[in-house]
């Protein structure tokens, strides 16, 4: 039977976010193990981007220091079959990564899969003649034929060379709910990880133009069983009892019955304090009241712009007073949450980034009273930071990714790409700009949004010099 090895690649060198990434384990390839190892296959995963900045030791390490060590791990283990998973921001590191693997087992097979190259698997195969097939969409049964030593012509889901050219084999399709396995934690040293994502569903209905996902996991969302999500809390905690739970579902209110019984779960659980995200309609009353009751402390919602324009011409699906009616609704029941926007969508302009500001900072007026009323009680519960984070509104810039409406069609949406350099695709850097509004006048316009928000706080008479932890100019 083949040896499967699954690589998480380490993040691009440059300042960015890598200390708080790094605490979060490999979930997508935790997956594909457990589904091969219920299979019966031999699989192990190794995660080298926690080999960035190590923990507890603080050590941190290069890439090519990983690349000299993923070559010494493979001639130790000898894995038949290769994986690496990559985002858009971690294509290049992860390309890096399995040239050196490829050199230590020039016999192994090299796939590489994920959000990024299921879009770019003809750029993938070109540039990288040392891998061997791009694995779109789903991985876990594609894999899993690929180490039953099926060949690629019979394998769905399989763009590969043929001669001169790339075949793109047809998707195959979707797990079932019940044939998502619970992720294999026990397959990590979880006593290295600070976080887990808990996901109940795969699949989204909607069709956000800077979002690829539905592309990947389908319209049609899938819940996971609630026992399955038992034993994942269980088998995580076991290993791990102070891993903190971020509970991502964007569709909370859309099944508010089975969200409760989620709840249910996670309280049962005793998880302690929790956090969680999801689309601005996933929250109804009912749910908000449940979340704080099972310990959520803090929701982080994607508003994404506060004009109704840009909203629609980026079929977010959802309006300004849907956005100020779920502020209200947190103000009310004084519970914590932290609003997402995205600055230089499509249809920008420098009026709209007004109309973004002006409900941003209508969101902090509906959070920052808690934060000062709880003040005390807050303290005892978490750091300045995590106060900071847990209650501001915050502003990323738009990476239209690729698979993206945005990125396959910039023109319809009046939006100018400006380079692919991947590594710079980070929310956090200009990559490209809307027609009506440049770049640097967005990125002008993010520094005075996150001052504003600061003043604000000042307002309410909170420690301003709090924000030190969450400015990110
Ligand atoms: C949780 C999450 C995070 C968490 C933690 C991630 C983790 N390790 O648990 C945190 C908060 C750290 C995070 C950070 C960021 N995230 Co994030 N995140 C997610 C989220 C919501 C879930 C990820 C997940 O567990 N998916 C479930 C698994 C099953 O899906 P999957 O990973 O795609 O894997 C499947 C397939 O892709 C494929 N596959 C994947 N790898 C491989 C490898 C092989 C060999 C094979 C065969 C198949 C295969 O098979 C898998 C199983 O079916 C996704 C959205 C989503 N629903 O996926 C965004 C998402 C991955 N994040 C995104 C972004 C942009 C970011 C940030 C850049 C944001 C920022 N500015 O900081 C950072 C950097 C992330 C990075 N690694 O590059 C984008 C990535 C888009 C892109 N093209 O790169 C996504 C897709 C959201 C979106 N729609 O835009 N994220
Ligand atoms: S951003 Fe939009 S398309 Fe993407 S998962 Fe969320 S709701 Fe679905």
């Amino acid at each position: 039977m083949l040896k499967v090895l699954l690589i998480d690649p380490p993040f691009p060198e440059r300042p960015w976010d890598i200390k708080w990434l790094t605490q979060f384990p490999p979930k997508g390839l935790m997956y594909i193990a457990a589904y091969l190892r219920n299979a019966g296959v031999k699989v192990d995963i190794l995660d080298t981007k926690q080999m960035q900045y190590e923990r507890p030791s603080l050590l941190s390490r290069s890439i090519e220091e990983i690349q000299q060590f993923v070559k010494y791990y493979i001639e130790e283990h000898k894995p038949d079959i290769i994986g690496i998973t990559s985002t858009t921001i971690s294509y290049i590191p992860a390309t890096k990564i399995v040239k050196a693997a490829k050199e230590a087992a020039p016999n192994a097979i090299v796939v590489i899969g994920g959000v990024h190259v299921t879009f770019m698997a003809h750029e993938t195969l070109n540039e990288c003649p040392w891998i061997d097939a791009v694995i779109r969409g789903e991985g876990e049964r594609s894999i899993f034929e690929l180490s039953q030593g099926k060949p690629f012509p019979q394998i769905q889901n399989i763009s590969y060379r043929n001669g001169e050219e790339i075949v793109d084999n047809p998707i195959g399709p979707l797990l079932s709910p019940e044939e998502i396995p619970i992720p294999a934690y026990d397959m990590l040293d979880m006593s290295k990880y600070t976080y887990v994502v808990l996901m109940c569903t795969r699949g989204c209905p909607h069709n956000c133009t800077f979002c690829e996902l539905p592309l990947i996991h389908g319209r049609v969302i899938r819940c996971r069983p609630s026992d399955k999500i038992s034993q994942e809390l269980e088998l995580a905690l076991s290993l791990n009892p102070k891993l903190e739970i971020r509970y991502e579902d964007e569709f909370m209110g859309l099944y508010p019955e089975r969200t409760k019984q989620v709840l249910d779960v996670i309280k049962s659980k005793n998880v302690g304090q929790f956090r969680a995200a999801t689309r601005p309609d996933g929250i109804t009353e009912d749910i908000l009241k449940k979340l704080k009751e099972a310990g959520c402390t803090n929701l982080y919602i994607g508003m994404e712009s506060g004009s109704d324009e840009v909203l629609k011409f980026n079929k977010r699906a959802i309006t300004v007073s849907k956005i100020l009616e779920i502020a209200e609704m947190f103000l009310r029941n004084e519970m914590l949450f932290h609003a997402g926007f995205i600055l230089g969508l499509p249809g920008e302009t420098k009026q709209t980034l007004e109309q973004t500001l002006d409900i941003a900072l209508k969101c902090c007026d509906a959070t920052f009273p808690t934060v000062k009323k709880n003040f005390k009680e807050l303290l005892g519960m978490m750091s300045f930071k995590l106060i900071v984070e847990n209650s501001r509104a915050e502003f990323n810039l738009l990476a239209p990714n690729p698979g993206t409406e945005i990125f396959r069609n910039p023109e319809k949406f009046r939006y100018k790409i400006f380079h692919k350099n991947w590594e710079l695709y980070d929310c956090n850097t200009s990559v490209g700009e809307p027609y009506d509004v440049s770049a640097p006048e967005i990125e002008e316009f993010k520094k005075k949004a996150f001052k504003a928000v600061q003043d604000k706080m000042k307002k309410y008479n909170l420690p301003v010099n709090w924000w030190d932890y969450g400015y990110k100019g």
